[in-house]
């Protein structure tokens, strides 16, 4: 019998020791901070996919709507029949929308939460059983390094809910000529949250219901497992602020109280009011965006808006 199984790969890169150590120099360093990679343990996944649907939080029904009308002048920019890569591939609905668009040759989803994507990839390959899926448990927050075992033919590198945002300009630029790099003469096609209004910009990092706040201080339940660590997400409140000169979006843990954290053998005391600094989330103007896609080599470029020009997706060519 043909059992509808994707395959999967684990890479070794994603060691529970590189994590803990890395972890431990970031709490220990002033002010002290912690990757935004830590954001996505399962519950925090589930608090992402809710932040979503927020009403103050439209970069995500914007991107879809985007990908919705201009889908066809996209495949024309880009063209079909490529290995669809989906970087932080998450529940993978975004590019299972995209299939019938692009009809990919082979789908290959990429996160760092392993099991977030088995699961979907298990779901998706039944709705999909003559696409040949792969999933990768890679964190590519430092290297995108893809394995050697993806098969040959041109790569559609797909990044979008701007999750480039998350790096400083010269890492996405880094970012984006190792994904040149990967893509084997194929393509990008990528969604980039753009600089707006500050009325518009808080409220989504900090919603009345305070989804991205459970989002942020669950991070810390997360460091506790990575960690061995003892911290009370009680003692910790959600801090969101726009950074124009750097225009990026800061969320910081900021302690309520004095705290000490303890882990294996070390600590490190917090006086009320000091923070952690848990992620950035860069706005780029649509000019300096498309600099950026040129500086890291590709070509070709192609922006498609919506009205209010909230967010952009842009298409390149290797
Ligand atoms: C997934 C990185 C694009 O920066 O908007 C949402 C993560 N953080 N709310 C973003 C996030 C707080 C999101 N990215």
């Amino acid at each position: 019998m043909h059992e509808l199984l994707p395959n999967f790969i684990e890479a070794p890169a994603t060691a529970p020791a590189r994590h803990a150590t890395e972890l431990a120099a970031g709490l220990l360093s002033r002010p002290a901070r912690v990757s935004p990679k830590h954001l996505y343990d399962p519950l925090g996944c589930r608090l992402f996919e809710a932040i979503t649907e927020l009403p103050e939080y439209a970069a995500t029904r914007t991107e879809a709507a985007i990908l919705a009308a201009h889908g066809d002048h996209i495949v024309r920019a880009l063209g079909t029949g490529m290995t669809l890569v989906d970087l932080g591939a998450g529940n993978c609905a975004k590019a299972a929308s995209l299939f019938d668009l692009l009809r990919p040759a082979r789908y290959v989803a990429v996160d760092i939460a392993a099991g977030f994507i088995r699961d979907a990839l298990q779901a998706l390959q039944l709705r999909h059983p003559a696409l040949p899926m792969t999933g990768v448990a890679l964190d590519f927050s430092q290297e995108l390094a893809l394995p050697e075992a993806l098969g040959g033919g041109p790569r559609l590198m797909f990044y979008p809910g701007s999750s480039i945002g998350n790096f400083e300009p010269a890492h996405a630029r880094r970012f984006l000529r190792q994904a040149r790099e990967q893509c084997q003469g194929g393509a990008l096609l990528i969604g980039v949250d753009l600089v707006k209004p500050l009325a518009q910009l808080l409220p989504a990092y900090d919603d009345a219901l305070g989804v991205t706040a459970a989002f942020n201080r669950n991070l810390l339940l997360n460091v506790n497992r990575q960690l061995g660590s003892d911290f009370d997400p009680a003692d910790w409140a959600h801090l969101a602020c726009f950074d124009a000169d750097a225009s990026r979006i800061e969320m910081h843990l900021r302690a309520l109280r004095a705290v000490r954290v303890r882990w294996d053998g070390q600590q490190r005391d917090f006086a009320a009011g000091d923070t952690i600094h848990t992620e950035n989330s860069y706005k780029y103007r649509i000019e300096q965006f498309d600099a950026l896609l040129h500086a890291a080599g590709w070509s070709d470029t192609r922006c498609w808006t919506d009205a209010e020009q909230g967010f952009a997706v842009f298409g390149a060519k290797a």
